[in-house]
């Protein structure tokens, strides 16, 4: 590990350059990676947004031991949990004093259970963080979008930040669908992000766990920490930890951040270790592949970010042991990449600066060539994010010959750093390296730059979310309906869509699903929504009774944008044997 501090530096050089981190926000930047579970009653829907009717008696798991939650986790390197004590469908995985929607009136230890207690107390002996999700909305509330439920969701959040001990991070999720049960009214009910109150609520948090981090999403109010625009589980290559003071943040601000921006208010990268962030059966073969784990570590804690990793737990009450056994080999596997710096017996020559006093840099000489494809750099956020872009270099014959980041597409150059950056290159052999700092906000301080040669991933399973080929013929017979036609009847069981990946146009987020046999009678055979599609764009399996039919016919109900539906990928489920 080479250190750069800058020697001539004086107290005027280390006056804050711009924004600086809160001690809480510090504190979290060194913790890179902790973990999400996602638990409810959606577990035993096969659900991912439950609709807020479903029956508590469904909760009863014959074996549930968050013990072994954190210990999964703690072994797959996270250093906290946080977890989802209630999520859309608003029943409460704790037996909240304010509804009787919760554990409990389950069967679950005769209704005397509390999974919160449970995993706190859990996560206090593997010594982690603990954490809670407590979605604002609540599609079980009778009295959701008036002003009476902002009340119950404050004495909910005050029951969770006052019994269970200290916690690191409160996580508001922004989702609002719209529709839902409310107590049986069966409505939409669509609020304004100003509903909820939240200054008076985030007062609240600061009051009773000082030391916890708020997450807010896009909306007006900014809490400590930012959504990154995807749950794909990667942030912007270049990733400012500012964002600016007011107005709403789109896109490019959650993903990039703010090189101006007057707060600082980091990326947190979350993503679930399958597609969905519930448990799904049908999902065992797709537990994501330890290559596309450490893409999203490198594009995640390598990006100035930390990395919320979701876990989902079965109907038994654990996590699958295809889910631990991934975790484990992520973490062992970013332990032998960065085992061995190489640059920590090489000669460092700092170099003055080319670009005037936002300059710098260093060049690297190895006692005998190296071979490496990570380097890693660091600057002491403590004084702000000042680096806006730099190069790196390697000597091969007595010539410069630039690096690119490979994970990074169609880019002009290495830009911010932060906390750390990780770039990641073909493997190369030389006995010089030069980093050289191009542009910054003001004079750089950089506390750490080293080198590894991380191994090659062999023997590795399909990255979940790949698309997989159909050869379908579809066509549309409206701007909001296709068809499928077969020429020989079948029985089909399933029926399964791949939304556009880029974009909320013409993603259908509520359907329906018919069949006929001659085109003139249909059978409805299925309808609902897809939920959460938006965010997380993933395969959507619609399944239903075996139907014996010729054609199938899917009709978009409700689009998340724009007026016709569009297709990335279908592909159709039927028995062989008639
Ligand atoms: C989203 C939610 O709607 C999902 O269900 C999930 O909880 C994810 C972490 O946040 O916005």
């Amino acid at each position: 590990m080479l250190c750069l501090m800058a020697t001539t530096m004086n107290a005027q050089d280390k006056a804050p350059c711009g924004p600086v981190p809160s001690s809480n926000q510090l504190r979290w930047q060194e913790m890179e990676m902790y973990a999400f579970i996602h638990y409810s009653l959606n577990t035993y829907t096969d659900q991912e947004w439950g609709f807020g009717n479903e029956d508590p008696q469904l909760f009863n798991p014959s074996d549930l031991d968050c013990r072994q939650w954190a210990r999964v986790c703690k072994q797959a390197g996270m250093k906290g949990i946080i977890f989802t004590a209630k999520h859309h469908c608003g029943f409460c995985m704790w037996p909240s004093k304010y509804t009787d929607y919760s554990v409990k009136s389950s069967p679950w230890k005769e209704g005397k259970g509390d999974v919160v207690r449970e995993l706190a107390e859990a996560c206090r002996e593997e010594g982690l963080e603990y954490a809670v999700y407590l979605s604002p909305w609540d599609r079980n509330h009778p009295e959701y979008g008036r002003p009476e439920y902002v009340t119950y969701f404050r004495n909910q959040l005050r029951e969770l930040l006052t019994e269970y001990g200290d916690m690191f991070e409160v996580w508001f999720d922004g989702a609002n669908g719209g529709d839902g049960w409310y107590g049986g009214a069966n409505e939409r009910r669509q609020i304004d992000k100003s509903y909820y109150g939240w200054p008076e609520t985030f007062r609240m948090i600061r009051e009773l766990q000082p030391k916890a981090l708020i997450w807010s999403d896009a909306g007006g109010d900014r809490g400590d920490l930012r959504w990154v625009g995807t749950e794909a589980g990667f942030i912007g290559e270049t990733n400012w930890s500012l964002v600016p003071l007011k107005g709403r943040m789109g896109f490019s601000i959650l993903h990039y951040g703010d090189e101006n921006g007057e707060l600082w208010v980091p990326g947190e990268t979350n993503t679930s270790i399958r597609p969905g962030w519930f448990y799904h059966k049908s999902e065992d073969s797709q537990v994501k592949s330890l290559s596309k784990l450490m893409d999203t570590y490198y594009k995640s804690v390598g990006r100035n970010s930390c990395l919320l990793l979701n876990f989902p737990i079965m109907p038994n009450g654990r996590i699958h042991p295809i889910d631990s056994l991934r975790g484990v080999a992520f973490k062992n596997m970013i332990d032998e990449v960065f085992k061995n710096d190489l640059a920590k017996d090489a000669k460092i020559k700092r170099l003055s600066s080319s670009a005037g006093k936002n300059g710098g840099g260093a060049v690297i000489t190895f006692k005998k060539p190296a071979t490496f494809n990570r380097f890693v750099v660091e600057e002491d956020i403590r004084y702000g994010q000042r680096v806006k872009k730099f190069s790196l270099e390697v000597d091969i014959d007595g010539n410069w010959i630039p690096l690119k980041d490979q994970l990074v597409e169609n880019t002009d150059g290495l830009t911010t750093i932060g906390h750390r950056r990780i770039i990641c290159f073909p493997t190369v052999t030389t006995k010089r390296l030069r980093f050289t700092i191009l542009d910054a906000k003001c004079e750089p301080i950089i506390q750490r730059t080293s080198v590894y040669l991380a191994p090659e991933i062999t023997n590795d399973t399909p990255n979940a979310g790949e698309k997989r080929s159909s050869n379908l013929h579809y066509f549309f017979s409206n701007p909001k309906q296709m068809m499928i036609d077969y020429e020989q009847p079948k029985i089909f069981t399933a029926f399964r869509y791949l939304p556009p990946q880029n974009t909320k146009e013409g993603v259908i987020t509520h359907y329906s699903l018919w069949a006929s046999s001659d085109w003139k009678e249909w059978k409805k055979i299925a309808s609902g929504e897809f939920s959460n599609i938006v965010n997380n764009p993933i395969w959507q399996t619609i399944t239903f009774p075996p139907t014996k039919a010729k054609i199938l016919r899917l009709d978009a109900e409700q689009l998340a944008e724009g007026e016709r539906m569009a297709v990335e990928d279908l592909e159709v489920e039927y028995e062989l044997k008639e």
